[in-house]
């Protein structure tokens, strides 16, 4: 059928499965990470390139989000980000003679993977209505269609410019700036979809939507959750962390429905014992709870403690904290004091055995750390759940002091700083105020579309110009038929990007794709070389300088980008020196000096070998600016999904061999999956009462509260020790089965860790489409 989604990748589609593993890194993992870097770059680039990842003098690994510690070791990078570099490093082109071999309609039957692995784009191509084949187009052209498209709309709201977390500080500030002097805050970003209900949590509760821990608290602290993460895999440094904390004295709880080998046992490649021992086992206690039972586990928890300091006065809550710190403690307290145990226990599968143990792990514990990523982020109630354990933290005053706070961990590399720098559909006024005072433009106050209200604006025609910095929107997104359809109504859709996705095969009307420089590369411009900034998952800010020639003498980096289409649309008139930004980016630092707070003298701070960590007023001096300037307690009910007889919960999540849609490979080894992503894992007990043997083959239905289904089929069906109830299969392909309007409350996030699903027996796995 033209235009569906390809499913998975028919031709090497074809899972072999054996039994997960229990610990993660050591030797395997260098040497998988070194084959797999060596075939995109060579056994030299890869020597040359791996040696700067994360370096002081070096550039910041593309991978994950996770803090450089302050000694380094000479590789300090792990698998994952070693993939992620030699992803991008790659020596493999995609030229214009590839889109003249290959039209839109035939790359449009290509998997993701496929696409992924035919290199780094190398000119900006055109694809004008009507034709079937991307076209090489000059730079100053492709920013004249765009400018003719933005001037042809009725109202700047009409156009929507999408950021996903790899841009740069400096990138990112122009790109905000270049919205709202054009008029519009729709900067929906991927953070929408990832850890925006943790924003929302912690803004509301702390008065700030960021972690509040450093390295050093987690070297520090007495017990560390690490709630609905599987860092193994998605944040591997971290693992190193755990470590030294576990060596310190932590005990490490972990709270999931799946065991993840990463946080059973770690071998630390980066010690001898670790590449060739048996290494450290890291979880002291594991819950294996049910999806979306983490607000009642918590919740319990909380009425536990507040027992604990009803029979022991004055030893268990920390009374000085909660009085001089806090607000609504009351209300809270009999909100928990009334929780419901059989509720409790229908939401987590645990029993209350299980929670005591935890009770006597935090009664323990003179400081807590709570981790957490995806697993608590992607559900309805996510908000009020994250909120929950903010509660926990106050009762015993975890928080703003050493070894305690709140950790959410973060995903793509710079997704915290782009925020920072004012990619958000509902800034703050003060950051507007600013902004105006600073370039005497006038920002519009009206909030902005975020990715699930741009996907619907866009399906209605009330979006026509659709531009992603960086990016694969349509593979990310929920409900992949209905943000297809809904990008194919656009006018105009614009890609700056490094690799081919499928959000360039799904287009508007006329569509442009703009190669740009990735983190390794070498960044030349009328001043000199240039640096680039990026902020951790934990508040740190410092430089990032490429050193590779560039993948093509035709790219341009983001900042030129932003600045050259800037000039393109608001001509000479604008008060913004579009110009000198691209010339001279310390032009850039200078001005977000002024406008963002925790950023004065910028370029001096920066300078700084390891450079600086911005203020974090909860973790610095306990004070928190919330609506009652202290920090909230708050009281929600408990929620959690409601799972219909003979369905179960879906979550949808990474295996071991991708980077979000980018794929790297077919094999998910921690979990013992080799050679395919079409597998649903599912309890063997599900399998029995479903009629569905290991190995046999299944259809997913998903089935959403206004009657309507959806389907991804021919899914090889895997007995794997999850929580009953529970199943887990990658997302990019079961985003299909995820409804555009299954969102948290508040942030708005997909839930795409709850989604109820049906399974139909299925022959086979689906014939294999011509290629
Ligand atoms: N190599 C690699 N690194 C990455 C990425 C990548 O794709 N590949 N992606 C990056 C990005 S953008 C992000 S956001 C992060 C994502 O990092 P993670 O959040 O670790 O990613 P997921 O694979 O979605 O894993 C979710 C984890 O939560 C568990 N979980 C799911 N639902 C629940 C629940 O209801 N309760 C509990 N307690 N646990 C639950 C799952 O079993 C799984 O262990 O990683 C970043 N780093
Ligand atoms: N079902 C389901 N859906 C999910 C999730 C889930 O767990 N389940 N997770 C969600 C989460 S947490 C996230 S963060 C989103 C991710 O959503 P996105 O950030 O939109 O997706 P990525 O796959 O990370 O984007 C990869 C593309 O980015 C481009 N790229 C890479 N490096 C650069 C660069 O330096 N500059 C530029 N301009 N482009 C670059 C490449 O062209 C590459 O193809 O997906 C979300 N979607
Ligand atoms: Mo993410």
């Amino acid at each position: 059928m033209a235009g569906k989604a390809p499913t998975g990748d028919p031709v090497q589609d074809a899972p072999d499965v054996t039994t997960p593993q229990h610990a993660a890194a050591g030797l395997p993992a260098v040497g998988h990470s070194l084959r797999i870097a060596q075939q995109q770059m060579g056994v030299r680039r890869t020597a040359l390139t791996l040696l700067k990842v994360n370096q002081k003098n070096g550039f910041d690994c593309p991978g994950c989000a996770w803090p450089e510690p302050d000694h380094r070791h000479a590789a300090e990078f792990c698998e994952n980000g070693a993939k992620a570099v030699a992803e991008e490093a790659t020596l493999r082109r995609v030229t214009p003679d590839f889109f003249a071999a290959h039209p839109v309609s035939d790359l449009a039957r290509r998997s993701g993977y496929w696409l992924g692995q035919q290199g780094r784009l190398t000119q900006p191509m055109y694809l004008a209505e009507g034709s079937d084949t991307y076209e090489p187009v000059p730079w100053e052209r492709a920013f004249d269609i765009i400018a003719e498209e933005l001037h042809a709309l009725s109202s700047p709201d009409e156009a929507v410019f999408y950021t996903s977390g790899r841009t740069s500080n400096e990138a990112a500030f122009l790109y905000q700036l270049f919205a709202r002097e054009l008029g519009t805050n729709n900067l929906p970003d991927c953070s929408n979809m990832c850890h925006e209900s943790s924003g929302s949590a912690l803004s509301e509760t702390i008065g700030i939507g960021k972690g509040s821990v450093l390295l050093e608290d987690l070297y520090q602290s007495d017990l560390i959750i690490v709630a609905g993460q599987n860092p193994g895999t998605n944040h591997p440094r971290m693992l190193s962390a755990l470590e030294k904390a576990k060596a310190n004295g932590a005990k490490i709880v972990s709270v999931n429905p799946l065991p993840e080998a990463g946080l059973e046992r770690f071998k630390n490649p980066q010690t001898p014992r670790g590449l060739a021992g048996s290494g450290t086992p890291l979880t002291d206690y594991f819950l294996q709870i049910r999806l979306g039972g983490d607000q009642a586990l918590f919740r319990a928890l909380n009425r536990l403690l507040i027992e604990a300091e009803d029979i022991s006065p004055d030893t268990v809550l920390d009374h000085a904290f909660i009085d001089e710190h806090t607000h609504g403690y009351e209300e809270f307290a009999a909100a928990a004091r009334a929780t419901d145990w059989d509720e409790v226990q229908r939401a987590t599968g645990l029993d209350q055995d299980g929670i005591d143990k935890l009770l006597a792990l935090v009664l323990d514990a003179k400081s807590i750390v709570v981790c957490w990523a995806m697993g608590l982020t992607q559900h309805k109630h996510s908000v009020p759940t994250i909120r929950e354990v903010v509660n926990f933290l106050l009762l015993r005053g975890n928080i703003g002091r050493p070894g305690a706070g709140v950790c959410p961990v973060r995903g793509h590399s710079n997704v915290q700083g782009d925020r920072t720098m004012g990619v958000f559909e509902r800034p703050s006024a003060a950051f507007l105020d600013a902004l105006d005072r600073e370039f005497g433009i006038t920002s519009p106050r009206e909030h902005g579309y975020d990715v699930v209200r741009a996907i619907r604006a866009l399906r209605d025609g009330d979006a026509k110009v659709f531009f992603a910095m960086g990016g694969n929107f349509v593979s990310a997104s929920p409900d992949t038929d209905v943000t297809e359809a809904a990008m194919r109504r656009a006018r105009l859709t614009v890609h700056v990007s490094t690799k081919l996705n499928r959000s360039h095969v799904v287009t508007g009307a006329r569509a442009l794709i703009l190669p740009t420089l990735g983190r390794t590369e070498k960044d030349l411009q009328a001043s000199g070389g240039q640096f680039v900034t990026v902020e951790d998952s934990m508040g740190m800010v410092h430089a990032s300088r490429g050193g590779l020639a560039p993948a093509s003498p035709h790219l341009l980096s983001e900042p030129a980008i932003v600045s050259r289409l800037a000039r393109a649309v608001f001509g000479p008139q604008s008060r913004v020196p579009w110009a000198d930004f691209e010339a001279d980016y310390s032009l850039i630092r200078d001005r977000i000096g002024r406008v963002v707070p925790g950023f004065e003298d910028f370029n001096a701070k920066v300078a700084r070998p390891g450079g600086f960590t911005l203020p974090h007023g909860p973790r610095d001096t306990r004070s928190f600016p919330t609506s009652t300037g202290l920090a909230n307690f708050t009281a929600a009910p408990v929620e959690y999904p409601a799972v219909p007889e003979g369905r179960l919960l879906l979550q949808t999540l990474r295996s071991h061999d991708q980077y979000n849609t980018t794929i790297y490979g077919l094999d998910d080894r921690y979990r013992g999956i080799k050679g395919g992503r079409r597998v649903i894992m599912i309890h063997p007990d599900d399998g029995a009462s479903h009629g569905l043997a290991d190995g046999a083959y299944a259809d997913l239905v998903s089935e959403w509260s206004d009657g309507t289904e959806r389907r991804a089929d021919g899914f090889r069906v895997v007995h794997y020790p999850t929580t009953r109830g529970c199943a887990a299969a990658y997302y990019p392909e079961t985003n299909v089965l995820v409804p555009l309007d299954h969102t948290a409350d508040t942030s708005n996030t997909p839930a795409s860790k709850s989604v109820v699903i049906r399974l139909e027996a299925a022959t086979g796995r689906p014939a294999p489409e011509p290629a």
